[in-house]
């Protein structure tokens, strides 16, 4: 297996946050021990998606938790973030590695198909996409469910992110499923306490991975 790093991944949705500031929700979260975070607003026009992203790099900085664009890859390069993470629509994984060689780049595997495709082999990590079905993403493919997660495991030796519906109740099934990450909207931004919501979801892949 490749190494990866990450354990518990925080994608944006500002609007999942309750009106709660934005970049405290964040922080917040990783005090509580999210170690990557991915910019994800898909309500923001491309001047305020960059503007937030400078800001965000710039906090995220401050704790060294590296910072995943979602789709822009002109606003991951400008930022100086670490990567970018792509789905079937966006630009195309080998272009961005070709573009960007030590881009962290995310690609989500909606179709057992994408696994044996250059575009997955050229990622860093693959997105289970999504795990469970969610209100945070509606327009999905297949909703690979904990079955989904152990035959993308015996087909690639990517590092494997599962994302969709994750909260502290399933997160140990899923790390035991075979996810290397968890990757979470709205168990982290709309929590009461998102500090202690990403400490509890540590907390139990810990238990599985310890
Ligand atoms: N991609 C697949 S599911 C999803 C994304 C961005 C949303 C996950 O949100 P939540 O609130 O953790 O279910
Ligand atoms: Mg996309």
């Amino acid at each position: 297996m490749q190494a990866f790093p990450y354990k518990l991944y925080l994608v944006t949705d500002e609007r999942a946050c309750l009106g709660r500031n934005f970049f405290d929700v964040v922080e917040q979260a990783v005090k509580g021990g999210v170690d990557l975070v991915q910019l994800r607003e898909k309500q923001l026009d491309d001047a305020a998606f960059l503007t937030k992203a400078l800001r965000l790099k710039e906090l995220l900085d401050r704790y060294n938790v590296p910072l995943i664009i979602n789709d822009h890859v002109s606003v991951a390069m400008q930022t100086g973030s670490a990567g970018l993470h792509v789905g079937n629509s966006d630009t195309a994984p080998a272009q961005v590695k070709a573009q960007w060689p030590s881009c962290l780049l995310g690609y989500s595997i909606e179709y057992l198909q994408q696994l044996q495709t250059v575009q997955a082999q050229v990622s860093d990590y693959l997105a289970v996409s999504p795990v469970f079905a969610t209100g945070t993403k509606q327009d999905t493919v297949t909703v690979w469910g904990l079955e989904g997660i152990a035959q993308i495991r015996s087909q690639t030796n990517k590092p494997l992110v599962a994302i969709g519906n994750i909260n502290e109740q399933n997160a140990a099934a899923v790390i035991a499923a075979g996810a290397d990450c968890l990757a979470v909207v709205s168990a982290i931004c709309s929590a009461e306490n998102p500090a202690k919501a990403a400490a509890q979801l540590r907390e139990a892949i810990e238990q599985v991975t310890k």
